[in-house]
């Protein structure tokens, strides 16, 4: 560049240049210092000046969303730096699709990722401000259901701990998961409004808005001798970006998170508006931002939901587009792409994303068919979540055929293309062709997303050993036979900062000062702990720790529901989303056995085990069966709590509205996990994990990751019981009889006699008639055919529970033995068996 003047002070020549080149354009001036003082002082400035109050007058949350404010600016300048070296390095990086984020509080996490918890305790205490209290203001964004959303969350953790370049994308629903509540016993759903006090950790672009088409027609026109296809949406709706940090943890890296909300476009408006019809402008303008209004419920039904579909082409189109066009540097030859990003499906719900890139690629990018696919092909991976059909999502033909036509399009010649190369390879095998096509004839015409993702996916993997090897041989055996190599496994894992170190400070600092912080980001460094398991000292600072957690968990419980586990009670836990598979029925009949135990005098109520249930569930708001399981629990429990004869023997708790903020309380407290579905459903739980790595004894089925923790905590340390998968197959295969295990076995007579009796239902016979009834004419998930054993099981639950030494030995095996349950591990499993992406430095 060149100037006239060599005066500082002139304008330049080319003003958008000299922002660009000037010494300070790239390099962020510096967070505040890490010093107490620093801290206070850039604290007080965004209390007054940013939030507007005088720390006289400012309230807890003012307070809160100041210093939410002030830990983003030290994350600050590391952001921008991260993004400015991804930008330069132009290395493969990783685009996580998902359409749910179940992030749990930021605050935590970001002191900790940066080192500053103790500046910051320090500083607000001399303002005379407890830190945990501002903790407790924080309203957990709950953008998913469950254990889909928040592996999500912990996969984008390691991903910025472990310095790999990824975008996590997905929505920013203006309501999450709803907060659950209970009227009467039974659940009441109220709106989650997460964004009402204010949301600090969220960063809008409207610069980076992107316009996304719905419905219309395509049309096809000559383009210098070349036949080409464009759609024509009808009408379109705004995507505006939300970024989020993701900080690494005491890295200097943080990644970035990108949430889309639908906003109404201004052409799209004025247009109605204009015309006089004010009303219907507003109307229009309201239709557009319902697309990111709500989370969908993980329900019975998923499928044709209009919405949905809607919310999914939204999030997935505004992604690629923002990732082709803002992200990639001008010029990028796409023939590269995938030497720069993979899209990683996170269950079938983005998968809406492959015709949308091939659109991109061909109708806008004007790129050759067959040039188009053998790049789509290498840019997407799919995770299937799942093994249960109902869960497996359809679009109806008709319903893509109206939103998305040109999407329906150019699947239909997916699907045509994939079809021939199946008869090239098996022949005219029109059983197989119609069994593999990706659209679905019957009982109506509909494009199964699954296969789509499969065809059209580079790698495939299921999400836990056991689920992978059902995956090929039960789900899609004939796509493992066509596409040799295609399909893959990587475990679960979940993050140890979230999960240990920040929920379990106290085993947290145990274990540094037993073996050194490593094991912080080297989870499987907790071996190290095995031999003291054999050392008395350390069993009883172990055993001291778990103490107060349940205090900790006490103190909580009783501050947000009024009620608390004794002292001397096993804490024995049941927290994830209401389903019929995972069986909390079962939990159920066994409490209702150790009740009946000791009313009926069989046992009497002092040589009891002295046991606290938790639960924690939530039910989709549309799914009957669900809920009226959750009026049973409750139920339950207020007879059970009620019972003098069973006084300080039993007790049952359901805590409403279970959430990552109160995992974080409950798990480290528990004694005794229960993950208890039906083998060959669960398709790995994540749960599982983060309660054997806080000390807990699993009583489990042979069922998705549960397999591994026993096999890696070993089976002295694990309580196994049911039936395991094949021995579930060949009992559905010999005609599975519910009603025969009910006639045979007294002990589970008495427990469902009871429950059909009234005896928790005001003595109304018909409150549970619907449960009794499906357990015993259909019962889809076995739990009679195990409950003998998982009695027998708990029996011997009860005796090892009496061994305190024995039981700490073996709670401590189960945290030294589960570090490869990191999500850091998954994402190595990830980079090595699918993205590909350089190596991690
Ligand atoms: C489940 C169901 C079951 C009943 C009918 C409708 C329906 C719809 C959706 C789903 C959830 C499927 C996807 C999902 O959330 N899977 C969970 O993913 C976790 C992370 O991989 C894994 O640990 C859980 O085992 C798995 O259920």
């Amino acid at each position: 560049m060149s100037t006239e003047s060599h005066d500082e002070t002139a304008v330049p020549a080319d003003a958008a240049t000299a922002v660009k080149t000037h010494p300070l354009a790239t390099a962020p001036v510096a967070g505040p210092p890490t010093s107490v003082d620093g801290f206070v002082k850039e604290f007080l400035r965004e209390l007054n000046f940013g939030q507007g109050v005088t720390l006289a007058q400012s309230t807890v949350n003012d307070q809160y969303l100041a210093l939410a404010r002030t830990v983003r600016h030290y994350l600050m300048a590391r952001w921008l730096e991260t993004s400015r070296r991804q930008f330069e390095q132009q290395t493969k990086g990783v685009a996580y699709l998902s359409a749910e984020y179940l992030l749990g509080r930021q605050l935590g996490n970001a002191l900790l990722a940066t080192d500053l918890t103790e500046v910051v305790e320090d500083g607000l205490r001399s303002l005379g401000i407890d830190l945990a209290t501002l903790r407790s203001q924080e309203v957990e964004p709950g953008l998913g259901n469950g254990g889909l959303g928040r592996l999500a969350a912990c996969f984008i953790d390691s991903l910025a701990t472990m310095g790999v370049p990824c975008i996590g994308y997905g929505i920013r629903y203006e309501y999450g998961i709803f907060r659950q509540t209970f009227v009467d016993d039974q659940q009441v759903e109220q709106p989650d409004g997460w964004l009402a006090l204010g949301a600090p950790w969220e960063f809008p672009h409207p610069e980076q808005a992107q316009l996304i088409g719905f419905g219309g027609h395509t049309e096809t026109y000559d383009d210098e001798g070349v036949t080409r296809t464009r759609w024509v949406p009808a009408w379109d709706v705004k995507a505006l970006p939300y970024n989020y940090m993701v900080p690494g943890y005491l890295n200097g890296r943080v990644n970035t998170l990108r949430l889309w909300r639908a906003v109404a476009t201004d052409a799209f408006d004025l247009k109605i508006f204009n015309a006089g019809d004010f009303e219907e402008a507003v109307r229009s303008q309201t239709f557009a931002e319902n697309i990111s209004k709500v989370l969908y419920p993980e329900d019975s039904t998923p499928q044709g939901k209009e919405l949905r579909l809607q919310q999914q082409y939204f999030f997935v189109a505004a992604s690629i587009k923002n990732f082709v066009y803002d992200v990639l540097p001008e010029g990028f030859d796409l023939h590269e792409l995938p030497e720069r990003i993979i899209f990683q499906l996170n269950d079938t719900h983005p998968v809406i994303g492959v015709p949308e890139l091939m659109r991109v690629l061909v109708d806008e990018k004007k790129m050759d068919w067959d040039e188009a696919w053998a790049i789509t092909k290498q840019c997407f991976a799919y995770t299937c979540h799942t093994l249960l059909p109902e869960a497996l999502e359809v679009w109806s033909v008709d319903l893509l055929g109206r939103l998305l036509p040109r999407h329906l399009e150019i699947i239909y010649r997916i699907n045509d293309e994939f079809l021939a190369e199946v008869r090239e390879k098996f022949g005219d095998d029109e059983l197989r062709i119609r069994r593999m096509s990706i659209i679905q004839e019957y009982p109506a015409r509909a494009v199964r997303m699954a296969y789509l993702a499969t065809v059209a996916g580079a790698k495939v993997n299921g999400v836990a050993e056991l689920h992978s090897q059902l995956l090929r041989e039960k789900v899609l055996p004939d796509f493992d036979e066509f596409y040799p190599g295609k399909f893959t496994n990587v475990t679960n894992g979940v993050t140890p900062r979230r999960f240990l170190r920040l929920a379990n400070p106290a085993l947290s600092e145990l274990i540094t000062e037993t073996i050194g912080v490593g094991w912080i980001t080297d989870l499987e460094r907790l071996r190290e702990l095995e031999p003291y398991a054999e050392d008395e000292e350390f069993r009883a600072r172990f055993a001291a720790i778990k103490a107060h957690n349940k205090r900790r968990a006490n103190a909580v419980l009783l501050e947000r529901d009024g009620f608390t586990v004794p002292d001397d009670h096993m804490v024995d836990v049941m927290v994830k989303r209401l389903h019929e598979y995972k069986r909390q029925l079962l939990k159920v009949l066994h409490i209702v056995t150790l009740y009946d135990r000791i009313v009926s005098g069989e046992v009497a109520a002092a040589d009891v085990t002295p046991r606290t249930f938790i639960f924690g569930a939530k039910a989709a708001a549309g799914y009957a069966m669900a809920k009226r399981i959750i009026h049973l629990i409750n139920a339950v429990g207020s007879t059970v709590n009620a019972d003098p004869r069973v006084e300080g023997r039993l007790k049952v708790l359901f805590p409403p509205n279970y959430n990552v903020t109160l995992a974080e309380k409950v798990i480290p407290a528990a004694d005794l996990s229960e993950q208890i579905s039906l083998a060959g459903k669960e398709a790995s739980g994540t749960g599982n994990m983060k309660f054997a790595l806080n000390g807990a004894l699993t009583i489990g089925t042979d069922d998705g990751a549960n397999v591994e923790i026993r096999e890696l905590v070993g089976d002295e340390n694990f309580f196994l019981f049911g039936m395991s998968e094949p021995e579930v197959q060949a009992l559905q295969d010999a005609g599975y009889r519910p009603s025969a295990f009910y006639e045979s076995d007294p002990t589970l007579r008495r427990a469902i006699d009871l429950i059909a009796s009234g005896a928790f239902s005001g003595g109304d016979r018909s409150t549970f008639e619907p449960v009794v009834s499906n357990l015993l004419h259909q019962d889809r998930f076995m739990v009679l055919a195990d409950f003998a054993s998982y009695i027998a099981e708990q029996d011997r639950v009860d005796v090892a529970y009496g061994d305190q030494e024995q039981w700490t030995r073996s709670a401590i095996l189960n945290v030294a033995r589960t570090g490869f349950f990191s999500s850091d591990r998954s994402m190595v499993d990830y980079i090595d068996r699918i993205w590909h992406t350089p190596p991690v430095r």
